[in-house]
């Protein structure tokens, strides 16, 4: 993996339209300080589109998620939190599963509390969510594609609220990851019937917000965790909406997005966003939900979220 130390954030020329340059497609208008970033909204990249093709009808899919455990309301006597998901509805062959040779395939982001969120690729076995704090949480799921864009139909997305009530987690233990596209490490355990010890994660310590589930929810989804070649530009982002129509989708609300606490810029329509032109090193990405007047709309501290990614190129 030729991990090219590599200074070109300054004084490159202005890479224009980056057709496909692959690692240096960076610095775009860097005339001469240093990490200058200038982002502009792309296209689907090709090579998305290509998958997006060969999965024939999937991606007019509507899978359905229920969250057979834990249950709602549920008191979870133990750290280790075992996540059972049922899916149906309209699938058109959609089915979490990770390839081995890619790495990749569909698969269910699971996000405990407002953490960044967790892969999890074989519904046949348990999840685990490992370490969770003493206390009262939140579990959210939605489908998703090999590209980690969201599916969007009702149904897709699921929360309930549990409390993990003597459960032990180790405090002192550190975030397992801040920084980690922990993809690659859910099919540590890949070899399919193999007596399957659960995909999973320790979690970092947090709590539910005080959210209402009826109320306008905006959940992070993407970027997340290290980009590289080309999945480092453009870079999506993704998140997903419950009780809040857009502005450009005929409602009232607006996400407001801005990198690195750059100018705030405005989403209007509920899909998923490409922007090109990112630098190596770590940005920042916040995430807002806000009214027609530019008013954050609070439901118990998730409508506002700022994550870390780390382009390593
Ligand atoms: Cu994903």
């Amino acid at each position: 993996m030729a991990a090219t130390a590599f200074l070109a954030a300054c004084g490159e020329q202005p890479t224009g339209n980056n057709s496909n340059t692959g690692n240096t497609a960076n610095a775009a208008n860097a005339n001469t300080a240093a990490p200058a970033q200038t982002l502009s909204v792309g296209e689907v990249p090709q090579h998305i589109k290509d998958m997006m093709a060969a999965r024939g009808e999937q991606d007019k899919a509507a899978p359905t998620l229920k969250i057979a455990a834990p249950a709602e309301g549920a008191t979870v006597e133990s750290s280790t939190v075992k996540v059972k998901l049922d899916l149906s509805g309209d699938l058109k062959g959609y089915k979490p599963h990770m390839d081995h040779e890619t790495k990749m395939g569909n698969h269910i982001h699971v996000i405990l509390d407002n953490q960044p969120y967790e892969a999890y690729y074989n519904l046949d076995s348990e999840f685990e969510l490992r370490n969770v704090a003493d206390g009262e949480h939140t579990l959210r799921v939605f489908a998703s594609r090999p590209w980690h864009e969201s599916y969007k139909n009702d149904g897709s997305f699921q929360m309930v609220r549990f409390t993990v009530k003597n459960g032990g987690a180790d405090a002192t233990k550190p975030a397992t990851t801040a920084n980690g596209q922990q993809m690659s490490n859910a099919n540590a355990n890949s070899n399919a019937n193999a007596a399957p010890t659960p995909e999973g994660k320790a979690m970092a310590e947090s709590k539910a917000g005080d959210v209402d589930p009826k109320k306008p929810l905006l959940t992070y989804s993407r970027p997340k965790g290290e980009y590289k070649g080309r999945d480092a530009d453009p870079i999506m982002i993704d998140f997903w909406l419950a009780n809040a129509k857009l502005t450009g989708d005929g409602g009232e609300y607006r996400v407001r997005y801005s990198v690195d606490g750059g100018e705030a810029k405005f989403i209007e329509k509920w899909e998923p966003l490409w922007l090109k032109g990112w630098t190596t090193g770590k940005h920042t990405i916040k995430l807002e939900l806000v009214d027609k007047d530019g008013n954050l709309v609070d439901n118990g501290g998730y409508n506002s979220t700022t994550r870390e990614i780390n382009i390593v190129n």
